[in-house]
């Protein structure tokens, strides 16, 4: 493809509160599931990145781990990866939710952004959630805060506006021409998607504090190209040995669903058949242990 003249391209880094919609948005903008997306707080843990390409922009989008008060040695980690990912955007997308009043977080966020020499637009998502009067005051303190920025109303959820965003986000890029492939969506390798849509499953299945201190390994991941056919051996790391017994449930059945429900995303995700062999360790302390943490990419 023949780049057009005034093409852009640069890296996106969306930015925000835990469970704004950050990764929603991302999946949207890149058109496929990069991320895990749960209406648990604290679900993205890395730096992952989509590639949005079009005929007039590539935006290399950087979903981050929520903003949040961290506890445990994983959780600063996750904030801290956000930060350094704010550094990293040659555009900053904050994004607020629409169905909530702005936080000390939200704030904390704009205030930021607004000190930082570099272009940024406020994403206030979830607006299928809120009512014009909540949204109204929302956009004007956002607009106080950071008063160089656009303000785009959106819905990553239903797709609502979110050309004006992409309109937004593109301008704003550098001309360049594209700096990836065409056909590069993300830099997440199929074992990182695999363990990505595995945990998005036991959030979405588990209750309480289970989801917060699951991890997910994949071991082994085979190929049998001949039979279009991959074959994903995947470790659930539990910090204690109820959770492990909740994870795995009556006679197996809590995660056969859980492996069942990834199985059949991933097939879709990674076009082939997958075999899926999911195993329950319990590692006490995982959360608060450094070298344990970095095997995990975290
Ligand atoms: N109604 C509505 N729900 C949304 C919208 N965008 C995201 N959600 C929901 O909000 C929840 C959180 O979405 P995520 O994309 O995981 O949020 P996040 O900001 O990536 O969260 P963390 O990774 O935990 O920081 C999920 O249940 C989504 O389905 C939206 O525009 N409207
Ligand atoms: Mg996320």
């Amino acid at each position: 493809m023949e780049t057009p003249e005034n093409y852009r391209a640069g890296f996106v880094t969306l930015a925000g509160r835990t469970n704004v919609g950050k990764s929603t948005l991302l999946n949207r903008l890149v058109g496929r599931k990069v991320a895990a997306v749960t209406p648990r707080p604290q679900t993205t843990r890395r730096r992952i990145v989509g590639i949005r390409t079009d005929e007039r922009a590539q935006m290399i989008l950087i979903d981050t781990p929520g903003l949040h008060q961290p506890r445990a040695a994983m959780n600063r980690r996750m904030v801290d990866t956000a930060r350094r990912c704010l550094a990293e955007g040659e555009v900053i997308a904050a994004v607020l939710a629409a169905n909530a009043p702005l936080g000390d977080e939200d704030r904390a966020l704009l205030e930021t952004v607004a000190a930082l020499a570099r272009p940024a637009v406020v994403a206030v998502n979830k607006i299928d959630l809120a009512t014009r009067e909540r949204l109204m005051p929302l956009i004007k303190s956002a607009h106080e805060l950071i008063p160089k920025a656009e303000i785009v109303p959106v819905s990553a959820l239903t797709g609502e506006n979110l050309d004006e965003l992409v309109r937004v986000i593109s301008a704003l890029l550098p001309e360049s021409p594209p700096l990836m492939p065409g056909d590069e969506y993300t830099d997440q390798t199929e074992r990182m998607l695999a363990e990505e849509i595995i945990r998005e499953k036991i959030f979405l299945a588990m209750r309480e504090e289970i989801p917060f201190s699951t991890a997910v390994q994949v071991e082994d991941f085979k190929e049998e190209t001949e039979r279009n056919l991959a074959k994903i051996r995947a470790l659930i790391i539990v910090e204690r040995e109820s959770h492990k017994g909740m994870v795995i449930g009556a006679g197996g059945r809590q995660l056969k669903s859980i492996g069942t429900a990834a199985r059949l995303e991933l097939e879709e995700m990674l076009g082939r058949r997958i075999f899926l062999e999911l195993h329950v360790k319990v590692e006490k302390g995982w959360t608060g242990d450094p070298r344990r943490l970095k095997e995990l990419g975290l």
